[in-house]
């Protein structure tokens, strides 16, 4: 069995679907959450200077959703050609686009000024997840392939717990569609088990 070793900080952010992915696929691995005052002496051995890093047998991977593809392919959760791993790919940087919107908020404006939150909340939040949803809708339950876990949801459901705290409430909580997504990632054995273990964020 080889070993993996996740870094990132001590909260969820990017660091969270890739632990997703590994406590879905039931694998054991290192959860290393970085402190601060840790940070400037690891930073400059890093691919990009930046965290997530995960570390396979030490060989490092770096950049969340290359290594959600990574992971995918290794745990069979990728699609069974080019055009469903296409479809994959993109429902993932749908995901992506409304976590740069509210991160790019909650860190630019909300911590300085508290501006742009009717924006988000009236215009980017109910775009993005109206079309999300209606995929997962069209997809009976999945997001990117009817009937098949793949990487996409399990980077998807982590992405939303890392937004419901940055928004401080679940922006899910009415897309009927997302939720049976997150309710069957969310009690995959693996998942619940790392999910009771998870230690408390520290932002
Ligand atoms: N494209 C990278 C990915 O998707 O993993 C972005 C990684 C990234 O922006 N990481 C941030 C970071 O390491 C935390 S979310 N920030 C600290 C720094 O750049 O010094």
């Amino acid at each position: 069995m080889p070993s993996y070793k996740v870094s990132y900080f001590t909260f969820k952010g990017l660091g969270e679907p890739v632990r997703f992915m590994l406590a879905y696929a039931n694998v054991d691995f290192i959860d290393n959450r970085v402190e601060w005052e840790d940070w400037p002496k690891l930073k400059p051995t890093l691919p990009l200077g930046q965290l997530p890093l995960l570390e396979i047998d030490g060989r490092a991977f770096h950049h969340c959703i290359p290594i959600c593809r990574y992971l995918g392919s290794i745990f069979n959760l990728t699609g069974s050609n080019a055009v469903e791993n296409y479809e994959i790919d993109c429902i993932a940087d749908t995901v992506n686009e409304l976590r740069l919107k509210i991160a790019m908020w909650y860190y630019s404006y909300k911590r300085v000024k508290n501006e742009k939150y009717d924006e988000l909340i009236n215009d980017s939040i109910p775009y993005y997840l109206g079309k999300i949803e209606d995929q997962a809708a069209t997809k009976d339950g999945y997001l990117a392939l009817k009937g098949k876990t793949t990487w996409a949801d399990i980077y998807a459901v982590a992405i939303f717990d890392y937004i419901h705290d940055l928004m401080g409430y679940d922006i899910v909580k009415d897309c009927k569609n997302i939720k049976k997504i997150q309710q069957k990632i969310m009690s995959a054995d693996g998942v619940k088990r790392y999910l009771k273990n998870r230690p408390a964020d520290q932002i």
